[in-house]
């Protein structure tokens, strides 16, 4: 897949290395907001494999305070347009603002990565205009609310035709069904059972058509609370039952895996490749 001018080949299983520029992302605690500080983590996470480096302003966790939009333009677009320039990854902007989108790939990023789904107002004519490669997401619910006791039919038929509906109304609208990526939204108006069931069902999503197309699959399940549930443990415990979901998500056949720790998830990666092609 081309992402803006750079060609990423998504038949083997790519990392995406999370970079919050939120001063309170949870992962972190707010150590990355510095430009600096951000600009370093983003060379290691490049240097360990990453291909590509996802970018966020905004906590969709609930309770997190809204960001203006000044300021989640004030936070990204530095760090979008110095890492654009300066490493060899692509630069995937996660926001739901039409601004921020327009203003990013402006500075380089070459993926919009919306937890939205292009639904705010704007958003889906100005990714089109811009052209460059979407991923869209299914969340139930909105980021305050969607824990409050999620309930699905199937969560799994659910999602699918929830990305199935968005991905036919974005081709309707002239996107190009090459340049899209779906997401089941890990953790988003989810419980465990719901994300083990999507986890389980990776393997279906990744090679179902959707209104006629097969979109590459991206996964974030990356030190979410799903395998905090599992483990018992706070997220600075949770790197190795992490790289093992995502390990699994890849053998299932997901492109693209949005972790927070690349080295690890690299390794893993690599490790199975090896034996799956040995
Ligand atoms: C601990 C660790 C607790 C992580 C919560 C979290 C996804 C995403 C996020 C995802 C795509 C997060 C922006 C939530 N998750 N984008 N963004 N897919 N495409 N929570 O799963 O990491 S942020």
């Amino acid at each position: 897949m081309k992402f803006l001018s750079r060609e990423i080949d998504l038949s083997r299983p790519k990392v995406m290395g999370v970079l919050n520029v939120t001063p309170d992302s949870f992962s972190d605690g707010g150590k990355f907001n510095s430009l600096d500080l951000a600009i370093k983590q983003a060379e290691q996470m490049a240097a360990c494999g990453a291909a590509f480096i996802d970018i966020g302003g905004e906590s969709t966790r609930p309770g997190a305070v809204e960001v203006s939009l000044d300021e989640e333009l004030d936070r990204v677009c530095p760090v979008v347009e110095k890492i654009s320039k300066n490493l060899d990854v692509v630069v995937s902007v996660d926001t739901s603002s039409p601004e921020l989108m327009q203003e990013s790939v402006a500075l380089g990023a070459g993926l919009i990565n919306d937890v939205r789904a292009l639904q705010r107002d704007g958003a889906q004519s100005v990714a089109l205009s811009l052209g460059v490669p979407v991923c869209i997401m299914h969340m139930q619910g909105s980021p305050e609310m969607m824990q409050n006791n999620p309930l699905y039919c199937s969560v799994v038929d659910s999602v699918i035709d929830f990305l199935t509906g968005r991905a036919d109304q974005l081709v309707k609208a002239g996107f190009d069904p090459d340049k899209i990526i779906v997401d089941p939204g890990f953790g988003f108006g989810k419980t465990l059972e719901h994300n083990l069931q999507l986890l389980n069902k990776i393997e279906e999503l990744a090679t179902a058509k959707l209104a006629g197309n097969k979109y590459p699959v991206l996964v974030g399940v990356s030190r979410k609370s799903m395998i905090g549930e599992i483990l018992g443990k706070p997220i600075n415990e949770r790197v190795i039952g992490s790289v093992a979901a995502a390990t699994i998500a890849a053998y299932k056949g997901a492109s693209i895996l949005r972790v927070h720790d690349v080295k690890e998830t690299v390794d893993a990666l690599s490790v199975v490749q090896a034996l799956l092609e040995g």
